[in-house]
């Protein structure tokens, strides 16, 4: 019969699909902080990983291309373990991806959501990714079985973290990390452009994600799991006073505010060992 055919697709290389489950992954991992980690030290233990933060499997051919995206100002010692406990984690579960770290010029104040549209359409520029995994600078993911790779629905991977004491916060909560794929974050118009400083834009984005016709998909709780760096509020990302009256309107707003009126201008774009840095001037608010 042909059924061998079937079974062991293969690509042009001749390398064989990676197990559907990777063998490499070990379940809960634990997380420290070891002082004096250098990214040079993160660099030489991820030789495999090419410049711009991209990896691929050696010895089989993926079966997910997920791209990182890192909103980011000012927090370099959290990019650094960020980087020396994502890497590993990416490989032992076998992915093609890349990681970008989309940098906001300047002081004025900070702009989470923005950022993350900036990434998405910044890093559909480079490759044709199949899942954007959105992702806070500081958070450490506990468990490598929390798979980076897409859902039929948008995925809230976050849904256990030491601040919350590893419980949901509450039902419609979208922070911290999660996962898109461009059908998903193109159909609820990607994120709102104009929530400045700290607050509200999670929610909003979790409100688009059900005005768009789709659920929240979450891993379980044992799984989702994330430790975050202790860090206070950051200078530059006050709290932002207008966030529920913006919430109140998302309906109204979010067809008209997100991918279709993002502007922005990269300022500039570096291929680093260990990630792509894509500086941006995204501007004030309006
Ligand atoms: C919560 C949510 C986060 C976001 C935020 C409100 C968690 C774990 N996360 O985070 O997803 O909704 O509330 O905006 O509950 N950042 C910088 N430099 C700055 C400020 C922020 O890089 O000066 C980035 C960084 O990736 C950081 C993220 O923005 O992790 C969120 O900011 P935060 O960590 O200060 O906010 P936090 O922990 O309250
Ligand atoms: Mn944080």
């Amino acid at each position: 019969t042909n059924l061998s055919h079937l079974i062991f697709v293969q690509n042009k290389e001749d390398m064989p699909y990676c197990p559907k489950t990777s063998p490499l992954t070990v379940g809960p991992i634990h997380v420290s902080f070891p002082s004096g980690l250098t990214l040079a030290q993160v660099a030489r233990k991820n030789p495999m990983v090419v410049r711009g933060g991209h990896y691929r499997p050696p010895d089989c051919e993926a079966r997910h291309r997920t791209a990182i995206v890192i909103p980011h100002r000012n927090r370099e010692h959290h990019l650094k373990f960020l980087l020396y406990y994502l890497h590993p984690f990416l490989q032992r579960q076998q992915l093609s991806y890349s990681i970008y770290v989309i940098h906001q010029a300047g002081n004025y104040t900070f702009n989470r959501a923005k950022l993350m549209n900036v990434g998405f359409r910044e890093a559909m520029r480079e490759a044709d990714w199949d899942c954007l995994f959105f992702h806070d600078v500081d958070l450490i993911p506990e468990n490598d079985r929390n798979t980076y790779t897409c859902d039929q629905y948008p995925k809230h991977a976050a849904v256990a973290m030491d601040k919350f004491g590893y419980k949901l916060p509450y039902n419609m909560y979208f922070g911290g990390v999660s996962a898109l794929t461009p059908l998903h974050y193109l159909k609820m118009n990607g994120f709102p452009n104009n929530y400045w400083g700290w607050g509200g834009e999670d929610d909003d984005i979790g409100i688009r994600v059900s005005l768009a016709g789709m659920v929240i998909t979450r891993p379980s709780l044992n799984v989702g799991r994330y430790k975050m760096i202790k860090h206070k509020l950051d200078e530059g990302n006050e709290v932002n006073p207008k966030r529920f009256n913006m919430l109140a309107k998302t309906k109204q707003t979010w067809k008209l505010d997100g991918m279709n009126s993002l502007e922005y201008e990269v300022l500039s774009r570096e291929y680093l060992p260990l990630y792509t840095n894509i500086t941006v001037n995204i501007g004030i608010e309006e």
